[in-house]
């Protein structure tokens, strides 16, 4: 027992003198581990009575209990004192200047869009998603443009495979509302991305985007078509802005039109922008073809629609002023702050 007493006694005059983690931990090791002194008294206990066995196990539990918080008392003070110095020797130079974190701003190509849908869906439109990898059928078949038809020249695309390209107008999307709409009237906005062999100038470029419309029910005729062009032109551009219709064609419908917006850089007197002008084309349209209406499903004397489909670019540069349709696409920061100022009417 006496020599129990003697090992605690060593152990926490040892302790006392630790002064760091590893000393704490080296007294451990040598008092309380596997083969530490205090346990390696337990083997004394094969000598003994089984009376003293219980009050020499006792006395050996109880001194490596006291040793023990001691040692975690002792390890608990260091500990703090270290991460006390730790604060104290870090300092942080609060006079540095901060980072700013710039934040983003929406492409006025995108304001656009939510503009245009935001007109339409106040004319009771609702607004469809369309795939820009899209099937010959969809693109041009079901849009009454047969294999070797002359139409499919001006609208030459990059090709995946025979049968499937990335699309050169969205009018592809007529087809396959048609075809989920399953014989049922069509109030459909469709905005997307579309490919074209073109060559790059101010007001063109062979990726632009366009916004595909479709209505389609009874009685529906061109003078619905001219009022729903003329309420959109009014909404997005300024009232002095005149709008004209010139007839076109397009194979998917008869009549066809397309529709021009006096220039935004020349007001119509003619300049490099307008091509000497006046102005700048900004959708086509037109009745659908019955040809079409049959393919997808729809009697042609019952039903009748129209179609159109607004550059989307084009209509952001006349609204706002851009003369070239490439900054849109070159990611100068500087060009889409000029946008999220307010625009006047
Ligand atoms: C078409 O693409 C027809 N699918 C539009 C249509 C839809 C007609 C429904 C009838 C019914 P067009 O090739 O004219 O038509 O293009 C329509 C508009 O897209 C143009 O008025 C113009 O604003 C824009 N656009 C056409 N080509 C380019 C180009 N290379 N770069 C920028 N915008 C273009």
């Amino acid at each position: 027992m006496e020599e129990i007493q003697k090992i605690l006694e060593n152990s926490l005059i040892e302790l006392e003198k630790a002064s760091s983690i590893s000393d704490v931990v080296a007294v451990k090791n040598l008092y309380l581990s596997k083969k530490g002194k205090l346990s390696v008294l337990m083997n004394k206990m094969r000598d003994l009575s089984i009376e003293e066995r219980k009050t020499f196990g006792k006395e050996i539990n109880d001194a490596k209990i006291t040793l023990e918080s001691r040692i975690n008392e002792k390890l608990d003070k260091l500990n703090k004192e270290k991460l006390l110095e730790e604060l104290n020797n870090e300092t942080i130079d609060i006079t540095l200047p901060g980072n700013s974190l710039n934040s983003g701003e929406k492409n006025p190509f995108y304001k656009i869009i939510d503009e245009i849908e935001e007109i339409f869906i106040g004319m009771g439109y609702t607004v469809e998603k369309g795939s820009e990898v899209d099937k010959d059928h969809y693109v041009f078949e079901l849009l009454n443009i047969p294999k070797d038809h002359p139409a499919r020249d001006m609208q030459d695309t990059l090709y995946i495979d025979n049968e499937t390209l990335l699309r050169s107008h969205t009018s592809a999307v007529q087809a396959h509302v048609m075809e989920k709409a399953n014989g049922k009237p069509i109030k459909i906005i469709c905005p997307g991305k579309t490919y074209r062999r073109d060559d790059d100038d101010m007001t063109h470029s062979h990726q632009f985007a366009q916004v595909e419309g479709l209505v389609i029910d009874k009685n529906i005729n061109m003078g619905n078509l001219k009022a729903t062009l003329e309420l959109f032109a009014r909404k997005m551009f300024s009232k002095n802005s005149e709008i004209r219709f010139r007839s076109s064609y397009f194979p998917f419908t008869e009549p066809s039109v397309e529709v021009d917006v006096s220039c935004f850089n020349c007001h119509g007197k003619g300049c490099n922008v307008c091509k000497n002008s006046g102005w700048i084309e900004i959708l086509g349209a037109g009745m659908v073809h019955p040809n079409v209406l049959k393919m997808s499903g729809y009697n042609p004397d019952i039903y009748s629609g129209f179609a159109f489909g607004i550059g989307i670019e084009r209509v952001a540069m006349l609204r706002y002023g851009i003369d070239d349709i490439r900054r849109f696409y070159q990611n100068d920061i500087r060009f889409i702050k000029e946008f999220n100022k307010k625009v006047e009417d």
